[in-house]
């Protein structure tokens, strides 16, 4: 067979064992989706806009080695842009693919539509070196091979989105044909000396360690799960206490005895805070530190004793190890670390009890408490909860999660309305988890259109629309009008996007009793998501968050640096 540029492209991602690319069609990259659409084994998905579809595809790279997403120019690239800017900021594979124009333009003089109205169009190109590991334009067929390898390439080994434009008089025009995808899976080897290295003096620092915790954050989730296995078996055979960041929440298995809970300062777990700044060495994994992470500066704790373990590099002390990387790194520890429990023993001595809720009265208003619980209900092994930024965020920290439950959230970009389109992506390739959606009023406005490709496909997705009448979280942070939102009618939308053919269900509940009725209805509901709209006070929100709202508005308003 004789492979076109378009083809090589679809064939790479199927070779990765991608079996869907998103895509919003648009007359610069037609001829390209015609030949991806012709290597069989990756279906294309469209989605409402190419906001979506990057998030679409972020949430595919949440599930498999990498997502990709194709869009037209400009118009379209500009909105993936801030998918694409996500996805870099929470270490994601995302490859985005825009078509651009045809080759004899460039250096033309030509002004083409859908472009900022003058003959240059390499601005698109510079835009996404900006928020890319890698971005190519392919403007020949014969550069194409070597030019998309290297852009996929550069995504997987930097856990970092990167960007492709093919012309568009190029995408069908013969190349050559792919070889082994190791080429481009297996380029990512520590250095042995390195990982030596760094090896003895991690031992030599837990040999000094009366009090070890680890601490596992956000970054390994986009080393996958495999890594995730190797760091519980880390964990265990460490016996000391292990804590999840709130970015990581899910990313420890939950039911193990050494697991403590959520480290977020002042409001991590019952008891956990203490924990982690009393030891006297703290095993960082994947951990990340910003103001919301360490909530408005107050619980960086980091110091010389303590170990810092990140997806491309490893500091024990004073000591830096460049080129040993996370995965290869974990085995190689696991074998020779000693077991030293005592610390944990502790702490289960001072006996942290977990609160009991008790069942709300069937007809009283709803609550934060009440909804929590039936949720709560609902989580299985084999569910995955998304929390949309806002006070999802603060009442999924509190979640007992099952072996095998997963959590998505996105709290480095915390871009409002992310969740629905993350969640068809992730849905796409994970049809048969419980996958269950916490978003709020305002965020669910930017973005809620998405439904629609859940119902297309027949996705039993249950979306817990919390409608507070605003921006909660803001109005924790630093109120005024610009807090209050427009309401909608949440649950009826669903009939809207059904239109004569859709099988997705919108539910309102006011109260414990309808909230349990529509709960076990989305439950049994298969062929399409339902959505139901749980009516808040305003009013009602997360403890947690009116603590970490106070502390990040003190941080925010920090008087001006001076000289
Ligand atoms: C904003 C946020 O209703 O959740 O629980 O009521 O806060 P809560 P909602 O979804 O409101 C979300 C709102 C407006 N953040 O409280 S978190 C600012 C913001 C953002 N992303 C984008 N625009 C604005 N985070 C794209
Ligand atoms: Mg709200």
């Amino acid at each position: 067979m004789e492979y076109t540029v378009g083809q090589y492209l679809a064939t790479r991602l199927a070779q990765l064992g991608l079996n869907h690319v998103f895509a919003v069609a648009g007359d610069y990259n037609l001829t390209l989706l015609d030949e991806m659409a012709k290597v069989e084994d990756l279906e294309q998905v469209y989605c409402c806009n190419e906001l979506n579809c990057g998030f679409a595809g972020e949430g595919y790279a949440r599930s498999r080695v990498m997502g990709a997403a194709v869009v037209t120019f400009s118009v379209g690239a500009f909105s993936a842009f801030n998918a694409v800017g996500g996805a870099f900021a929470e270490n994601l594979p995302l490859l985005l693919v825009s078509g651009a124009p045809n080759n004899n333009d460039y250096g033309s003089g030509h002004i083409l539509h859908h472009t900022m109205g003058y003959s240059d169009y390499r601005y698109q190109l510079e835009m996404a070196k900006q928020i890319t590991c890698e971005a190519v334009s392919i403007a020949h067929a014969h550069e194409a091979p070597c030019l998309i390898d290297h852009a996929i390439r550069s995504a997987l080994r930097n856990r970092k989105p990167a960007y492709i434009e093919i012309s568009c008089n190029i995408a069908n025009q013969p190349c050559t044909e792919p070889g082994p995808i190791s080429s481009i899976t297996n380029s990512l080897i520590s250095d042995d000396e390195s990982l030596k290295a760094a090896a003895q003096a991690c031992l030599e620092a837990l040999e000094n360690a009366k009090n070890p915790v680890m601490i596992i954050g956000g970054k390994i989730r986009s080393a996958g799960c495999v890594i995730s296995k190797k760091i519980t078996q880390l964990g265990k055979q460490l016996g000391c206490p292990v804590a999840t960041m709130a970015q990581a929440k899910g990313l420890f298995p939950e039911e193990e005895p050494e697991y403590v809970g959520t480290y977020w300062g002042e409001i991590s777990s019952a008891g956990v805070e203490e924990l982690v700044r009393n030891s006297d060495c703290r095993i960082y994994i994947g951990a990340v530190f910003n103001d919301y992470s360490t909530v408005g500066w107050e619980c960086q704790l980091l110091d010389d004793h303590d170990i810092w373990i990140s997806t491309h590099h490893t500091r024990i002390g004073k000591k830096e190890f460049s080129g040993v990387y996370l995965k290869d790194f974990i085995p190689v520890l696991t074998p020779l670390v000693k077991k030293n429990s005592a610390y944990l023993e502790q702490f289960r001595a001072k006996n942290h009890a977990a609160k009991t809720v008790t069942v709300a009265e069937g007809q009283a208003p709803l609550t934060t408490v009440e909804l929590c619980r039936q949720i709560q209900g609902m989580i299985t092994g084999d569910t995955t909860l998304y929390l949309e930024t806002g006070d999802s965020w603060f009442h999924g920290m509190h979640f007992k999660l099952p072996n095998g439950a997963r959590v998505e959230s996105e709290m480095q970009w915390g871009h409002i309305g992310w969740s629905v389109p993350s969640m068809f992506g992730y849905a796409v390739s994970e049809p048969d988890r419980r996958n269950i959606i916490m978003v709020g009023d305002g965020s669910f406005q930017l973005t809620a259109q998405e439904v629609c490709q859940m119902i297309r496909r027949n996705l039993p997705v249950i979306i817990i629309l919390i409608n507070n009448a605003g921006y909660t979280i803001e109005v924790k942070i630093h109120d005024g009008p610009y807090n209050r939102i427009k309401n909608w009618d949440y649950a009826g939308l669903i009939d809207v996007f059904n239109a004569e053919d859709g099988k997705g269900l919108g539910i309102k509940a006011k109260n414990g009793a309808e909230l349990e009725k529509a709960v076990q209805t989305a439950l049994a509901h298969k062929d399409g998501p339902t959505l139901i709209e749980v009516e808040i006070d305003a009013q009602d929100c997360s403890p947690d968050l009116v603590v970490w709202g106070k502390k990040v508005a003190k941080a925010n308003g920090r008087a001006p640096r001076k000289g």
